[in-house]
């Protein structure tokens, strides 16, 4: 059976080059990009596209009826730093739009779903260091705690409705070919567009606030490796996870200046970001994924600054 894939929240980060991604490897007309708001040149000229509010229903319920998807991807949500300055708004996005989406999969016999959770699932509490799949959770932001309650509803609806729901905790993304929205991570991306342009950068976060964050090339395989494994060999239905590669600011920029040599950092006194970086973990354990999917990480600190460098000249420049 062919495959029609709706991805919702096409427009965003992970959007942008997932929708790519998937219509390499599907066909262009059968992946429907879907946004709030008018898409980039590339994602309209590359294949269909609707306007969704993942809030409105009836629009929502059209778009169902319309292309009757068999898979889709629900990307629309907002961030932590974002979601602490809207907290009602947050929450009403990040859940409501989940269990709409997660309703009308179970009505239309949609095959798969995938929804994005975070490694903001964790909290203060939880051990920082090697983080395990299972242990104490008690995330401290909105979007943090809407993206565990998530990840319930996610294993709800696989045990109670049989949906195909599957999810990985991603870490803070770095990829060239668009910008992040409103995250704690986000400084990991707007370091490399300043240092192109300006030869320096004042981070938001403090020098060595690790965190584990992961090259977008990565994360876009690991998702549709996913998405591709036998429904048999997911162990697990709230989400997993991923960890990527944990580094500070001062290391990755020690990095980039190996390339831009006259490359110079700073870092804000104070910053509300900072607060939510140091609830999360530091590094992730991700022995599930490994072992359940063969996952395996190809991108370290090295590799993924030398190539979003060379790329993201490229678009500077252009
Ligand atoms: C954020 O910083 O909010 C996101 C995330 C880690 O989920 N990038």
């Amino acid at each position: 059976m062919s495959e029609k894939i709706l991805v919702i929240g096409a427009n965003g980060q992970i959007g942008t080059e997932l929708v790519n991604a998937l219509r390499d490897k599907y066909g262009a007309e059968e992946v429907i990009a879907s946004d709030i708001n008018s898409p980039i040149y590339a994602i309209r000229h590359s294949g269909p596209f609707e306007f969704v509010n993942v809030l409105d229903k009836d629009n929502l319920h059209h778009i169902f009826t319309k292309h009757q998807p068999t898979q889709v991807y629900l990307l629309a949500a907002i961030l932590s730093a974002v979601g602490e300055q809207k907290p009602k708004m947050a929450w009403d996005l990040n859940m409501t739009g989940l269990i709409q989406i997660l309703d009308y999969a179970v009505e239309f016999g949609v095959k798969k779903v995938f929804w994005p959770s975070s490694i903001a699932v964790f909290g203060p509490h939880s051990p920082q260091e090697n983080t395990p799949q299972y242990c104490v959770m008690d995330p401290n932001t909105v979007y943090g705690f809407s993206k565990l309650a998530g990840e319930r509803w996610c294993e709800y609806y696989y045990e109670k409705h049989g949906l195909d729901v599957r999810s990985l905790r991603y870490p803070g993304l770095i990829g060239w070919r668009a910008n992040p929205g409103g995250g704690t991570t986000d400084y990991a991306v707007h370091i490399f567009h300043e240092a192109l342009k300006k030869g320096s950068y004042q981070s938001f976060l403090s020098a060595n606030t690790a965190l584990p964050m992961m090259y977008m090339d990565d994360a876009i395989r690991a998702t549709i490796t996913l998405m591709d494994t036998p429904a048999e060999q997911i162990t697990i239905r709230s989400s997993y996870n991923l960890a990527g590669i944990s580094f500070t600011p001062a290391q990755l920029a020690e990095e980039i200046k190996k390339l831009i040599p006259n490359f110079e950092i700073s870092y804000a006194e104070h910053d509300p970001r900072q607060a939510i970086a140091d609830s999360w973990p530091k590094s992730i354990d991700d022995s599930y994924a490994q072992k359940d999917w063969g996952w395996k990480l190809e991108y370290d600190l090295k590799t993924m600054t030398e190539d979003m460098l060379k790329n993201l000249k490229n678009v500077i420049l252009a």
